[in-house]
């Protein structure tokens, strides 16, 4: 499936140009770009084969799962230097790539427009967000730094993350080497994005490769596995793993390795904060999506409150 928009969905086909579809309701996973459907000949879909892989997030404005693109073994995480490249943005990216089973991969691109001293601030930023994460640093519209990215572009499924006005679109078309995704205007002044691009859509390359471009998305909400965040924060897992309490909350127990390495300077408090916000949206989002969790961890919480009350009054409660 190459496009979800809304009149309905665009299918690629074996023999011919793509087809229109009708969006499936009723089938079960709803097909998302980059899944691999069954349509029958009116045509209409009829069943989403299994995925190896869903890219998804939070709903922006809300605590719902939102599927994003299926299949996918990158990430390109896209940065447009002429605006600040931010860490948490960075990071929590990754964090869905990583849910996804997807490699990632820093995008820095309208390096036309700044001097050398910009990405190189920026390769800093990158290093501090993930010591592995590789970065590539282009002008799509100078047309330079493309053809390393297609390097690793390869054969692969790759979607497009980032902001509106970041440069996807004209990535995409540089990649390509043709004009296939609108390019939009970036707003003078505050260099924002207009949100030029308004559906997901996929675009085969003639190396084999696929790019899914999508629309900016002005804030990474975290609907992931614990294990995701763990991926981007191996440093902080691996303290986490030497406390003495196994559900150490690293705020004030004794015995936390975690407190320890922010106490004498090797791990920045920052990034233990940061650390915290993620796995505390990916445990939320875990909760929501398995309701027996949910059930369960209402009882625990059921239970220590119990437990509170009993110890303050005793056995028969607090007074009626
Ligand atoms: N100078 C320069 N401008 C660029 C480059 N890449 C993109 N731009 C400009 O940045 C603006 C936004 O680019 P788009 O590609 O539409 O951005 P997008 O990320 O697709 O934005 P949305 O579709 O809104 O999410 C356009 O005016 C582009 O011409 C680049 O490498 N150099
Ligand atoms: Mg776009
Ligand atoms: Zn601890």
């Amino acid at each position: 499936m190459v496009r979800h928009d809304g009149a309905g969905l665009l299918v690629a086909v074996d023999d011919g140009p793509p087809v229109r579809a009708m969006f499936g309701g009723a089938v079960e996973p709803a097909p998302v770009v980059g899944d691999w459907i069954v349509i029958d000949r009116f045509p209409n879909p009829v069943a989403t084969l299994e995925r190896d892989s869903l890219l998804r997030r939070r709903a922006a404005g809300s605590d719902a799962e939102q599927p994003l693109v299926a299949n996918v073994d990158l990430v390109l995480i896209v940065c447009g230097l002429d605006r600040p490249v931010r860490l948490g943005r960075i990071q929590r990216t990754m964090t869905l790539a990583n849910d996804a089973h997807a490699e990632s991969l820093v995008v820095l691109t309208k390096a036309d427009l700044v001097g050398p001293e910009v990405p190189a601030a920026a390769e800093v930023t990158v290093a501090e967000a993930h010591p592995d994460l590789r970065v590539v640093t282009l002008s799509a519209r100078g047309g330079w730094g493309i053809d390393d990215l297609l390097d690793h572009v390869g054969r692969r499924t790759v979607a497009l993350i980032g902001e509106s006005g970041a440069g996807k679109s004209t990535l995409v078309n540089a990649l390509v080497a043709e004009h296939v995704a609108l390019e939009g205007v970036v707003r003078d002044g505050d260099s924002k994005g207009r949100h030029t691009t308004t559906s997901r859509q996929l675009h085969r390359l003639d190396t084999g490769g696929v790019l899914v471009d999508t629309p900016g998305i002005r804030e990474v909400g975290i609907f992931a596995d614990a294990d995701a965040v763990a991926e981007t924060f191996p440093d902080v897992e691996a303290l986490a793993a030497s406390c003495r309490f196994r559900d150490c909350a690293h705020d004030t127990e004794p015995g936390c390795a975690v407190l320890a390495a922010v106490q004498e300077g090797s791990l920045a408090e920052d990034r233990l904060r940061r650390w915290k916000a993620l796995d505390a949206e990916a445990e939320s989002s875990r909760l929501r999506s398995d309701p027996a969790a949910a059930r369960s961890e209402a009882r625990r919480m059921g239970r220590i409150g119990r437990e509170a009350v009993r110890q303050k009054y005793g056995r028969r409660g607090p007074a009626r």
